[in-house]
C-alpha cells in the first residue's frame, strides 16, 4: 500500500469534507413570501467519495471514479431523531434512480448521506426504476414513503424503448433503514405518478392524493389532482377517484398537474404544495403552486392562488430535464417556520424558507386565476388603484 495513494484518498476525502461542511446563506432577493438560498443543498458531489471511487489501490491504482453520480434531487422529508432528513432520489450514471437519506441539523446547509442507499425490497415484479418519493408520518405510527414504480410497458413493441408503466410503490419504515415493501396501490390503471398518503384518518381510512394519468408522459383525460380513501395500505385499491384540483385550458397546469409533499395542517385549513405543468415551444415548463383545503374535509378546495408560487430562475432554469421545479418536501418546524425542499431541472436539491403565516396568507389573498387576460388586467388595476390612492394618503404621489 503506498503513502502516495494513501494520501490521495485522504485528500479527496478533505476536499469532500470541506465542500460538505459550506455554509448556505439567504439570497439578497426576497418577495416576502419565501426566501431562496445561494447553494443548492444537494447535488451529485454531495454523494460519499466511497459510493462512487473505489478507493482499494488494488483494483483501482490509478484511483478513478468508478461508479459515478448523475444527479440528486426529487426528495422526499421527514423530521427524524431531531434531524431534517430528505429521502433524496439519487441518479447513478447509468440512469437509475434509487433512494438514500441525507440528513442536516438546520435543514439549510452541511446535508450529509447516511452511509448506505436505502435497500428497498422488490415486489414480484421487479421494478426497473424507482423515484420521487413522498414521505408521510401517518397518526397509524408507521413512515409511510409512496414513490413511482416504473417498468416497460409490456404492450410496447421492439422499436420503442421508451413506453412505460408508471404505478404507486407502498413502502413503510419505522426507521427509515428498514423498510417493508407492500403490494403497488391498484388504481386499475397503468399510470399513476405523484400518489401521497394524508397523514390522518379520514372516515376511519387511509386518504391519498392521486394523478390518473392516461399515458406515460401524456396525462390525456386524467391529470388532475384526485383523491381518494382506501380501507388499507395493504394490498391498497383505489376505488372511484375524485378530482379535486383539475388542469386547466392556459394556466400553469394546463398539461398536468401533480400533489407535491404531504399537506401541512393548520388552524385554518391544509396547506397544499403541488406541481402544474404547461407546454411551450421549449418543451414542458414545470412550476410550483398551491391551494388550501378545509380541514373539515382535506378534498375540499377553500382556497386557490392564482398563477405559480415558485417558477425555475436563474441556475435553476438548467439541468438535466431544464425549466423544471419539482417539490416533494417539505416540513413544518414547531416555531411555525416552513422548509420547503424543491429540485431543479432534474437536477439539483434547493430550500426555500416561509412560515404558516406567510403561506396561509398567500393562499387566501393572493386572488385566484380570473383565466382571461381581462380579468387579469381588472385584478391588477384593482391593486394599483389600492396602492395609489394608499400612496396618496402618505404624501407619496
Ligand atoms: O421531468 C420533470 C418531472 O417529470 C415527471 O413529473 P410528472 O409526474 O408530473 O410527469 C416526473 O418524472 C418527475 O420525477 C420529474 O421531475
Amino acid at each position: 500500500m503506498s503513502k502516495e495513494h494513501i494520501a490521495a484518498v485522504k485528500q479527496l476525502i478533505a476536499d469532500h469534507e470541506a465542500f460538505l461542511a459550506t455554509a448556505n446563506t439567504p439570497k439578497e432577493e426576497f418577495n416576502g413570501v419565501i426566501q431562496r438560498y445561494q447553494n443548492p443543498i444537494i447535488t451529485a458531489k454531495h454523494t460519499p467519495v466511497f459510493w462512487r471511487y473505489d478507493l482499494n489501490p488494488e483494483t483501482n491504482p490509478l484511483l478513478m471514479e468508478r461508479l459515478g453520480v448523475n444527479v440528486a434531487f426529487n426528495s422526499g422529508a421527514i423530521v427524524f431523531d431531531g434531524k431534517i432528513c430528505l429521502a433524496v432520489r439519487v441518479e447513478g450514471d447509468d440512469r437509475k434512480s434509487f433512494f438514500a437519506i441525507a440528513e442536516s441539523q438546520n435543514g439549510i446547509d452541511n446535508f450529509r448521506f447516511w452511509d448506505h442507499p436505502i435497500t428497498l425490497p422488490e415486489t414480484h415484479e421487479p421494478d426497473t426504476n424507482v423515484y420521487d418519493m413522498r414521505l408521510t408520518r401517518h397518526e397509524d405510527g408507521w413512515i409511510y414513503g409512496l414513490f413511482c414504480t416504473e417498468r416497460r410497458d409490456p404492450s410496447a413493441s421492439d422499436a420503442d424503448q421508451s413506453a412505460a408503466d408508471a404505478k404507486c410503490g407502498i413502502a413503510r419504515t419505522k426507521d427509515l433503514v428498514t423498510w417493508e415493501r407492500l403490494a403497488d396501490l391498484d388504481s386499475g390503471k397503468n399510470q399513476q405518478r405523484n400518489v401521497v398518503l394524508h397523514p390522518e384518518f379520514i372516515e376511519g381510512k387511509y386518504a391519498l392524493y392521486t394523478r390518473p394519468q392516461d399515458g406515460f408522459i401524456e396525462a390525456g383525460k386524467g391529470g388532475g389532482i384526485g383523491w381518494c380513501l382506501i380501507e388499507s395500505m395493504d394490498n391498497a385499491k383505489t376505488g372511484a377517484e375524485k378530482i379535486i384540483d383539475p388542469k386547466v385550458y392556459h394556466t400553469i397546469k394546463e398539461v398536468k398537474n401533480g400533489q407535491g409533499p404531504a399537506p401541512i395542517k393548520t388552524e385554518e385549513g391544509w396547506l397544499h404544495l403541488a406541481h402544474g405543468v404547461r407546454n411551450t415551444a421549449a418543451g414542458l415548463r414545470y412550476v410550483l403552486y398551491m391551494f388550501m383545503t378545509s380541514l373539515d374535509d382535506p378534498s375540499e378546495v377553500i382556497h386557490r392562488p392564482g398563477g405559480h408560487f415558485m417558477g425555475p430562475i436563474d441556475e435553476e432554469r438548467v439541468g438535466d430535464v431544464s425549466n423544471v421545479l419539482f417539490t416533494n418536501g417539505w416540513i413544518k418546524k414547531d416555531n411555525g417556520e416552513i422548509l420547503i425542499y424543491y429540485a431543479s431541472s432534474d437536477t439539483r436539491m434547493h430550500v426555500a424558507t416561509s412560515s404558516v403565516a406567510q403561506l396561509v396568507d398567500y393562499c387566501k389573498h393572493t386572488p385566484e386565476d380570473g383565466y382571461r387576460s381581462y380579468a387579469s388586467v381588472a385584478t391588477r388595476n384593482k391593486l394599483i388603484d389600492s396602492n395609489l390612492a394608499y400612496l396618496k394618503s402618505i404624501g407619496l404621489k
